[in-house]
């Protein structure tokens, strides 16, 4: 029986609660070849803006925000990721993490705290319910932040799914997991939760906020308001560079909140280290995997996504391990660390496709 240990202050909003066991086994009815196409994703593959206005508001384009990955490319069932007769002794390290965390880990983000600004997490995943430790339902604060899309929990598998014996594993597999629920099921919300998400992350003392949300190009002053409180807090704030490039990397495509200021921008990598044709360039600090990720998702499952959602979770992930390290250290010490040790990938220095290049522990 593990307890969700709801961080104060919280209560009246959200009861701590016992959550035990893992959520019904759906094998079989998913594969590769149905992919589910969920939220924002279209099938062209494009990511589709769906805008929810605040009532009462004049419509305006930059309160729309979206999830940016780029479809559901396979939602796999349990019994799908690994075969049950071998369950006990089988977990996948996935490509992505390999490649972020090379040969090993100096640790496993154990005491950093990380809020995931999302469609919340699947509260019962059992590759991710030890290591969820609070959270809040910002689009109805008398709920749980539970996931009802996926996205949420696909991110937080990528930073802190369970070293144990099945699913996958995260790049800091004892983190902190605090899911702040901003989004609802067909990944919508508006930049006032998104707001509100984010003061909820400084009243709780989060030390690494991963906000893999689009929102457009306009900036909205209250978001940079919250922003700098938060990194005037000493926190790092890490977000998605947007899935509106294109090809041939021209423009300046980066979405908000990535392409304000204080925000750590991250651009999504192939398989072979090249910047997907999707990832957004322009204001982009570092890169990380992002296409064809395998991790946790929505009802216990497991599914591979692609985006800059994805390659941005990679990021919070080695952030949690540096955080780990040097628990004293400020965010602009980490900051750095985490630029200088990227591997530049071409063009040769710091460029508008992949900033630094490939985040590395
Ligand atoms: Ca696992
Ligand atoms: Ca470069």
């Amino acid at each position: 029986m593990l307890a969700i240990n709801w961080q104060k202050p919280i209560q009246g909003v959200i009861r701590p609660h016992l959550l035990t066991g893992p959520a019904g086994d759906q094998v079989g009815q998913c594969n590769c070849a149905d992919w589910m196409p969920l939220g924002s994703a279209n099938n062209n593959g494009k990511p589709t803006s769906t805008i929810k206005q605040p009532r009462n508001a004049k419509p305006l384009a930059h309160t729309g925000l979206r999830l940016p990955y780029f479809k559901v490319e396979c939602v796999l069932t349990k019994a799908r990721i690994f075969d049950q007769r071998r369950a006990t002794t089988r977990q996948i390290t996935p490509w992505n993490i390999t490649r972020v965390i090379g040969k090993g880990r100096v640790n496993h983000g154990k005491g950093v705290r990380v809020a995931v600004l999302d469609t919340g997490i699947d509260l019962k995943h059992p590759d991710l319910v030890a290591n969820i430790k609070g959270g809040i339902n910002i689009i109805d604060p008398t709920r749980y932040p539970q996931d009802d899309n996926g996205h949420g929990t696909h991110i937080a598998g990528v930073i802190g799914a369970l070293n144990n014996h099945f699913g996958v594993v995260g790049i800091a597999p004892r983190v902190s997991l605090y899911a702040v629920k901003v989004l609802d099921a067909s990944g919508s919300g508006t930049i006032s939760n998104l707001v509100k998400g984010i003061e909820w992350a400084i009243a709780n003392r989060m030390h690494i906020l991963n906000i893999s949300i689009s929102g457009g190009k306009i900036i909205p002053p209250a978001l940079t308001l919250a922003i700098q409180a938060a990194t005037n807090r000493n926190m790092l704030v890490v977000a998605a560079a947007g899935n509106a490039g294109n090809a041939a990397g021209m423009g300046d495509t980066v979405e908000i909140p990535a392409r304000i200021q204080p925000v750590i921008s991250v651009a999504a990598l192939t398989r072979a280290n090249r910047r997907a044709s999707y990832s957004a360039t322009g204001k982009v600090d570092i890169a990380a995997p992002g296409s064809q990720i395998l991790s946790t998702y929505s009802n216990g499952r497991y599914a591979v996504l692609s985006g800059t959602s994805m390659a941005a979770a990679h990021v919070t992930g080695v952030l949690a391990i540096y955080r780990a390290v040097y628990p004293r250290a400020s965010a602009s010490t980490l900051k750095n660390l985490l630029y200088g040790r990227a591997i530049d990938l071409p063009p040769q220095g710091i460029d508008s496709y992949t900033g630094r290049g490939l985040v590395q522990i």
